[in-house]
């Protein structure tokens, strides 16, 4: 019998001001770059991809994320780069706030305790803006700088529809108040 699965991720889910602030990037990117501009309802910042999850693991995932060691930081946005192996245009903090490093590193320790696989690669936090961009040197303009205070983060389920895939939060973890 086929398991039920879903496409799940971790990430940090903008509000209504900072996905504003971003989305006000995305056109004179694209003037730049050319591409496809991400609908702002769906900016994110991913901590953790885990990919397709069978149903009775989601729980395993939420204990997980229950575990991870959150803090409150600030995220200040002002960069933008081109990827050129994807061909995305994305937002980067210019340094790795400590705390989002170690929100990241201990969500996939916790995940990895509970049983979960992925590949390691080294994390780069990052906020895809355009895709299929074709600008091919890295230097973007600076952008207006967003700050983006992080309150909580999220689980997340990728789902593919008829206008491309859309995410549902299917959680929120770490709001102590
Ligand atoms: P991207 O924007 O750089 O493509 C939902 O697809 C989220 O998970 C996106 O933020 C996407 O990053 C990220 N993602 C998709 N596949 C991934 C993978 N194999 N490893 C890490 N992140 C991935």
């Amino acid at each position: 019998i086929q398991q039920q699965k879903r496409r799940l991720f971790f990430a940090l889910w903008p509000g209504a001001a900072e996905r504003a602030a971003l989305a006000a990037w995305q056109p004179p990117l694209r003037e730049l770059c050319g591409g496809r501009i991400m609908r702002p309802d769906t900016l994110h910042l991913t901590l953790v991809f885990l990919g397709e999850v069978a149903e009775h693991r989601l729980q395993a995932a939420c204990l997980a994320a229950q575990e991870a060691d959150f803090r409150r930081f600030d995220l200040q946005l002002a960069t933008a780069h081109y990827w050129g192996h994807n061909h995305i245009v994305y937002a980067t903090p210019a340094a790795v706030p400590a705390a989002l490093a170690a929100l990241a590193g201990g969500l996939e320790h916790g995940l990895r305790r509970h049983g979960f696989h992925f590949e390691q690669r080294p994390y780069k936090p990052h906020v895809t803006l355009l895709r299929n961009a074709k600008r091919s040197d890295a230097d973007l303009p600076p952008m207006p700088a967003v700050r983006w205070p992080v309150h909580d983060f999220v689980l997340v389920q990728s789902l593919s529809g008829a206008q491309g895939a859309h995410y549902e939060v299917l959680a929120r973890f770490g709001r102590r108040s």
